[in-house]
């Protein structure tokens, strides 16, 4: 029996998961590390932060399992952030020094350099034509333009650039590798030809060098090296798989790998994905203004996903949380926000606390709870919430429906969707069936470790693994029943974008 273990590198903390491979998930193990906001807007991590944050898992995970043989590794994490590494990383066997902290998917500051990246394009219709997508704050190519521009004395030192699992592959293995996936959230790679648009670097003055060799996401990228083996308490011939962006291997972990079933994941963020077999560069039509993205899949080369991200899901509940309940389980909150009517007597949440991405893409924008009363009740205010990214999502599910895109079945994965209340509200107000997987407690760690899978020769493909290991769970069906109140809400919120979008940027 072959034992595989998934790694996601998440923003919150990395997982761990120790799987065989009947896809049966033997447990879980996770450790966590700060988030560093030093301004409003900026979002940053420390790259060895992830790696300890491995190892210090993998010890807890590995030390509850003893005696399995684990067979390979698959690799995931948060998309779009900005590793970067200074001379002789390639030599250094994974342990070159970093030159600053990575700047993350959720970061701001980088309005100025996505208008100079569309101004390089000649607009935002031939940048979409080119990468596929428009110049958004959280995409890699920004935030190489920042620090070129804020930080040269780092700039001039820069020799890699990677993406958070691609620098966990290198502590690793020692290799300098991507994946399509991951690759597709930097601008800088042509998501038809599932390969760097090295003209497009030089128009942008960038060396193509700095970036690492592609792989499809299934590919092996090396073995354990002898220092990360014992840090692990691993063989050092390991094969490494280089697995994809959190999203694109979520979408492996749920089964959703082929047209027809779409992804709906309640994390910090709130993702809607849809598998598609042609990169669908319709979809990120300029009249849409870019706000859905075009990726390549994990599935393999015939495989593209269109995606939108809602910045702050997960992240707005914990916002909640923290101000009004500090330290009470995510599930005891939600219960109280089913104890509220439908519609929260009038009060609306927007969820924009970091800027937006989908299904409005506004550095600038802002949340709030709009409308409160002296009769509203904590209750209210955690529904709003509920209420408010569950509106989010239902705008993004339209803007992908209005497409072309046929969303009826959606997996639903993340923390969220864990509420039967949440996924009852979600399929009423979306209009579709959510389902849930045997796998939902494995998320991308659980993708990671099926790609590793398929990477290893246990199964021939990424389809033929979700077949075998993926099964449905339970169903919510739309009960058809939406309450004028709740209607009148949603009216309200999808109205309230517009109405302050002017006074955010005051
Ligand atoms: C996707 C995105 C986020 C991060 C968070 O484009 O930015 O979902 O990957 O983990």
């Amino acid at each position: 029996m072959a034992y595989l273990l998934g790694y996601d590198i998440g923003t919150s903390a990395t997982k761990a998961i120790l799987c065989d491979d009947a896809g049966t998930i033997l447990g879980t193990a996770s450790s966590d590390y700060p988030l560093h906001q030093p301004h409003p807007g900026w979002s940053e991590q420390e790259p060895q932060d992830w790696w300890h944050a491995v190892v210090n898992a993998t010890r807890t995970l590995l030390g509850a399992h003893q005696g399995i043989n684990v067979t390979a590794i698959g690799l995931t994490g948060q998309m779009h952030g900005s590793v970067l590494l200074g001379a002789n990383a390639a030599a250094s066997g994974g342990t070159a020094a970093v030159l600053r902290r990575a700047l993350l998917w959720n970061d701001q500051r980088t309005s100025t350099e996505c208008d100079l990246i569309r101004e390089l394009a000649g607009g935002t219709p031939s940048l979409i034509s080119r990468v596929g997508n428009a110049a958004l704050t959280g995409f890699t190519l920004p935030k190489l333009l920042w620090v070129r521009h804020h930080e040269p004395q780092v700039w001039a030192q820069v020799r890699h650039v990677l993406c958070p699992k691609d620098f966990i592959a290198f502590r690793l293995t020692g290799q300098l590798a991507a994946d399509v996936g991951d690759a597709s959230g930097t601008l800088l790679f042509d998501v038809d030809r599932r390969g760097w648009d090295t003209a497009w670097c030089k128009t942008l003055g960038l060396n193509p060098e700095i970036l690492p060799k592609v792989h499809e996401s299934a590919r092996i990228v090396g073995t354990l090296t002898g220092a990360a083996a014992q840090a692990l308490g691993l063989p050092a011939d390991l094969p490494v798989i280089i697995g994809s962006g959190d999203n694109q291997a979520g979408a492996v972990g749920a089964g959703v790998v082929e047209p027809g079933t779409a992804l709906s994941i309640l994390g910090t963020s709130g993702v809607l994905l849809a598998p598609t077999d042609s990169p669908r560069k319709d979809l990120a039509d300029p009249a849409h203004c870019g706000r859905l993205h075009t990726f390549c899949s994990a599935s393999g080369p015939n495989g593209w996903c269109m995606t939108g991200c809602m910045l702050s899901a997960g992240l707005s509940l914990r916002l909640a949380r923290d101000l009004l309940s500090p330290g009470a389980a995510y599930e005891t909150l939600l219960q109280e926000a089913a104890s509220a009517p439908a519609g929260c007597d009038g009060l609306i949440f927007l969820p924009h606390l970091t800027g937006e991405r989908c299904p409005y893409a506004d550095p600038s924008a802002r949340g709030g709870w709009i409308g409160l009363t002296s009769r509203h009740t904590r209750a209210h205010l955690l529904r709003a919430v509920i209420e408010g990214i569950t509106f989010s999502m239902a705008q993004t599910i339209e803007l992908a429906r209005s497409c072309g895109v046929t969303i009826h079945t959606l997996r639903a994965t993340g923390g969220g969707n864990r509420s039967a209340f949440w996924r009852q509200l979600q399929a009423d107000v979306y209009g579709c069936v959510l389902e849930t997987t045997t796998s939902e407690d494995g998320g991308g760690a659980y993708g990671a470790a099926l790609l590793a899978a398929t990477g290893t020769g246990v199964f021939k493909d990424v389809a033929s693994a979700c077949r075998t290991c993926v099964r449905p769970s339970g169903t919510t069906q739309p009960s058809g029943k939406i309450s004028p109140a709740l209607n009148d809400s949603r009216q309200i919120h999808g109205q309230m974008y517009a109405k302050l979008k002017g006074t955010w940027s005051h």
